[in-house]
């Protein structure tokens, strides 16, 4: 039977690629976004290959989550794969210098973002005694690194609340995992860096991963047997060691 997939921040980088992986695998999509034009886009790119239903909300907004997620139409409502994918780094500053506009952001939309959308599909799971939850965390949930503070602790929220799903889910046979990129080329540092410039040298001088890696994981993550649960992946490119060493060559 075609499995249906959920995915937040469909609009670009991991999430948008993970969108057309699974399209080429017949798996039907609901695609969630702020940026309703691109959302509207990609659905007429795969509608071709799959059913797509596309729902344009903020995950900060919990009421907006709620309602989004109950308007499905019948043919998308049984949600079998959640990507809680949506999320971005928010500034890059000492602690004694960050702005308290974007600890909102990476807490509300990394954290708390997650727990709505989590907190509106778990049910229909937990009655059907079956589901796939992939939190997408970060190598910055597994080490701090310096200037990183808030986006590292809401990547670390993201890696206890995965376990945490996990432990409490297993009883209900929904299997729940996190897939932790390191250096991904995608909008990430342009939003990081709200635009600026030093947002094009970060992925210079070494070979990034590409959103395209890591949406090919995570369909590998989809598609093992049923007894087979990919708890927790650690994905880098070649040229990275961890948050701070990274091989570049000019
Ligand atoms: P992008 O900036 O390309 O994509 C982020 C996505 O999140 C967009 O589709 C955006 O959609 C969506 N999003 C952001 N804020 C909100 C919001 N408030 N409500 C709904 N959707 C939102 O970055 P990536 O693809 O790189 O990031 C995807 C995930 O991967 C994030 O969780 C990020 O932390 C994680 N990650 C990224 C790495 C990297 O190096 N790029 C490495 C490790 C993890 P829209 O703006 O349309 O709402
Ligand atoms: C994104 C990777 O190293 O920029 O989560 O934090 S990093």
């Amino acid at each position: 039977m075609t499995k249906i997939a959920l995915i937040t921040g469909a609009t670009s980088g991991i999430g948008e690629a993970t969108a057309y992986e699974f399209a080429k695998h017949g798996i039907d999509l609901i695609l969630c976004g702020r940026r309703l034009e691109r959302l509207q886009t990609i659905q007429k790119a795969l509608e071709r290959l799959t059913d797509v239903h596309i729902l344009n909300f903020d995950v900060r907004d919990k009421k907006a989550t709620k309602d989004a997620i109950e308007s499905l139409p019948e043919n998308f409502k049984k949600i079998d794969i959640l990507i809680n994918n949506a999320g971005n780094a928010h500034g890059l500053d000492p602690i004694d210098c960050g702005s308290l506009d974007d600890w909102d952001a990476m807490m509300d939309i990394n954290v708390k973002g997650l727990l709505y959308v989590s907190k509106a599909i778990i049910p229909q799971m937990t009655e059907r005694n079956s589901g796939h939850i992939i939190n997408i965390g970060s190598s910055a949930g597994k080490e701090v690194y310096p200037k990183g503070n808030v986006y590292c602790a809401s990547k670390h929220a993201v890696l206890a609340i995965t376990e945490g799903m996990r432990i409490d889910l297993n009883p209900y046979g929904i299997k729940v995992g996190a897939i932790n990129p390191g250096l991904v080329e995608t909008e990430f540092s342009q939003v990081r860096f709200k635009g600026d410039a030093i947002a094009n040298s970060v992925y210079k001088g070494f070979k990034a991963l590409q959103a395209k890696d890591i949406a090919e994981i995570i369909y590998f993550v989809v598609s093992r047997p049923p007894h087979v649960n990919i708890a927790d992946l650690l994905v880098f490119p070649t040229a990275q060691a961890n948050s701070v060493t990274v091989k570049k060559e000019f």
